[in-house]
């Protein structure tokens, strides 16, 4: 016989899983329902007025830029932030989360369109690259410009007045920063056209260091960090301890990109892989070099970072050989489990919901 307490408890839980499900799918309606007022108030701004002839292209960069992703991180702004409040939350300041939420978003906009023309991708989100649309090419690099500087000009619209202001741009400076400066490891990880790849530059501590910078900060520190500064959260502890979940759940995030990159379908992720082609310091190559035998090694100094299909075919076939699907699988249940471990460890000083939402959105996704 079920003990009658157990049932009970699992019941509140699946309810309060329901109350989270309903209350994430009022936040995303919400956010999405905000667009407008984001491009009424860049339109707005005393600048764009001397220059009308600008606000048609701004319209454009930012619709095409900023619409049909996932919005992950800028959801996790306001969906955090009502965690962290735990509280009644006033209109307006769940407007200034929402806000900030598309100001992560710009932030997200603005390194894809710079990262597109690096990485010479095909497709993002279902569509073109920005920098292959409208003739611009590398024209569409100042519009990467022209996107970060609009962040400034949504989080002093809406948060201009209030104690967190400076808080908050510092953390978008510094985690601009960072993330540049891991685009930066990336790019210098990978071998010039023409050149054979060098082999030794691919180590999981490579690895593990690009990742952190390129894609942990803005994509998983920012969002909860930002929502902490909103709810008035000032220790600086509790900051480390949020990082301390988030930089490796963004690690977790980058190896699934990743895998995705080579054995994700286009249809579903939005974007054709560019990894092996570029020659990247991807985990697919660091897991697998030191499971070649000297044969196998040889073919990936010839044929990785080749833009030849039928290299790349090889490259694929190889980590088929070697075996590298199924270490990914493992490796993606393990972390789970890890990471669900380490989100319980901190459960006194920080609510688990935040991290734990996170990762439920992130867990064995295809796109
Ligand atoms: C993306 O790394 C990192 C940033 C800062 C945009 P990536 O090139 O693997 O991303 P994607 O696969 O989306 O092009
Ligand atoms: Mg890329
Ligand atoms: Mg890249
Ligand atoms: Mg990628």
């Amino acid at each position: 016989l079920r003990d009658p307490s157990s049932n009970e408890q699992e019941i509140t839980e699946q309810l309060n899983n329901l109350l989270v499900m309903a209350s994430s799918c009022k936040i995303k309606d919400q956010f999405h329902k905000f667009f407008p007022e984001i491009l009424r108030c860049l339109k707005s701004s005393p600048t764009l007025n001397e220059l009308p002839s600008m606000q048609q292209w701004i319209e454009k960069v930012v619709d095409y830029n900023l619409k049909g992703g996932k919005m992950n991180r800028g959801m996790a702004v306001v969906e955090s932030f009502v965690i962290f409040k735990n509280d009644e939350i006033s209109e307006k300041d769940t407007e200034i989360a929402i806000a900030l939420g598309w100001a992560v978003e710009m932030l997200q906009a603005f390194f894809l369109v710079a990262d597109d023309i690096m990485d010479d991708s095909l497709t993002r989100r279902m569509k073109p690259c920005w920098y292959r649309t409208n003739n611009l090419g590398v024209k569409a690099f100042n519009d990467s410009i022209l996107l970060e500087s609009l962040i400034y000009h949504i989080i002093s619209s809406y948060c201009k007045d209030r104690h967190y202001y400076l808080p908050v741009l510092e953390l978008f400076h510094d985690v601009t920063m960072r993330t540049s400066l891991g685009q930066a490891m990336d790019l210098h990880s990978a071998p010039d056209p023409n050149q054979s790849p060098n082999l030794s530059k691919f180590t999981m501590e490579t690895y593990d260091a690009i990742v952190k910078y390129k894609t942990a900060f803005y994509s998983f520190y920012l969002p909860v960090a930002i929502a902490m500064r909103l709810a008035g959260i000032q220790d600086e502890r509790l900051f480390k301890q949020a990082a301390d979940i988030l930089l490796p759940m963004g690690r977790f995030f980058q190896v699934q990109d990743d895998y995705l990159d080579c054995f994700g379908d286009p249809e579903v992720t939005g974007k054709i892989g560019t990894d092996i082609e570029d020659g990247k310091c991807s985990w697919l190559i660091v897991t697998a070099l030191p499971l070649c035998d000297s044969a196998q090694r040889q073919l990936i100094e010839t044929r990785y970072g080749s833009k030849d299909p039928s290299s790349v075919k090889m490259v694929k076939t190889l980590y088929q050989q070697l075996g590298i699907p199924k270490l990914y699988t493992e490796y993606e249940e393990n972390s789970y489990k890890q990471l669900t471990q380490m989100i319980e460890g901190i459960k006194q000083q920080l609510p688990t919901s935040v991290f734990q939402g996170f990762m439920e959105k992130i867990y064995k996704r295809l796109n």
